[in-house]
């Protein structure tokens, strides 16, 4: 496809939404036709599967089978119907979160087979495929300080005991060493400013973009 996708990644509070805005700006500032987007969301089916999945709005415990079943299906949706066209046009998407938070979350978090959930991204994505993905890491007390701080409660995942978020922190850098040509990863505890300029040089000189 025409266009690059670069995802956004990490434990809980470390700076992807904040990543991701800065980063959209800075491609904006230099010309390029920027979409951002977010997971679970980024589509009206996607951001209703988003409340059920964050706030337990059927009050009815979710099993964890449904909860990598809706993750999945909202994917779907974006990159069916969002994410596609947009790569078709040759545009640059900036996603918070994608197909390794399944991964990470669902696999590595709740014990879920990876060939499974690999299996399940791939339906879900058909060839939509991120070109970049910065891995934010941060030690996971810090992360869920800082989203704590952020919303004043925590949501039904941040709630996990902390073995889940250490399990799928230590996730995702075994995935970021595997596939070292598509993640970049950095430490997120730095100051946002200094995290960004890492984004954009990481992206100038692997996706080749001249920032302005
Ligand atoms: N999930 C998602 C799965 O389990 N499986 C899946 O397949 C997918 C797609 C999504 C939840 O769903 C789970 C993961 C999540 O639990 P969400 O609300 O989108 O929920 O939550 P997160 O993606 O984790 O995002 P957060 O909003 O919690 O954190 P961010 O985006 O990492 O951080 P951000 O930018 O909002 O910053 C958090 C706070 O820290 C400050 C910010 O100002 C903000 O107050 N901050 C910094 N402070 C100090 N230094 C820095 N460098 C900072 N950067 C940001």
């Amino acid at each position: 496809m025409p266009g690059h996708l670069i995802s956004f990644e990490g434990p809980e509070g470390g700076g992807k939404s904040t990543q991701a805005r800065l980063l959209a700006e800075a491609l904006r500032a230099g010309g390029a036709e920027v979409l951002e987007t977010r997971e679970p969301g980024g589509t009206p089916t996607g951001e209703i599967i988003r409340n059920l999945l964050q706030n337990d709005l059927s009050g009815e415990p979710l099993c964890d089978e449904t909860e990598a079943l809706l993750f999945c299906a909202s994917r779907a949706q974006l990159c069916r119907n969002v994410l596609a066209p947009a790569l078709a046009r040759g545009q640059w998407v900036v996603l918070d979160r994608f197909t390794d938070s399944t991964i990470a979350y669902q696999g590595y978090g709740r014990g879920f087979p990876p060939d499974t959930l690999r299996a399940l991204n791939a339906f879900a994505t058909g060839p939509v495929r991120p070109s970049l993905t910065f891995l934010l890491d941060l030690p996971v007390e810090e992360g869920l300080r800082r989203a704590l701080v952020r919303s004043g409660s925590r949501d039904r995942i941040e709630s996990a005991p902390l073995d889940f978020h250490r399990r799928l922190r230590d996730g995702y850098l075994e995935m970021a060493a595997r596939e070292p040509e598509r993640f970049a990863v950095l430490d997120a505890s730095a100051d946002a400013s200094a995290v960004a300029a890492l984004v954009r040089e990481t992206v100038a000189a692997r996706l080749g973009f001249r920032f302005s």
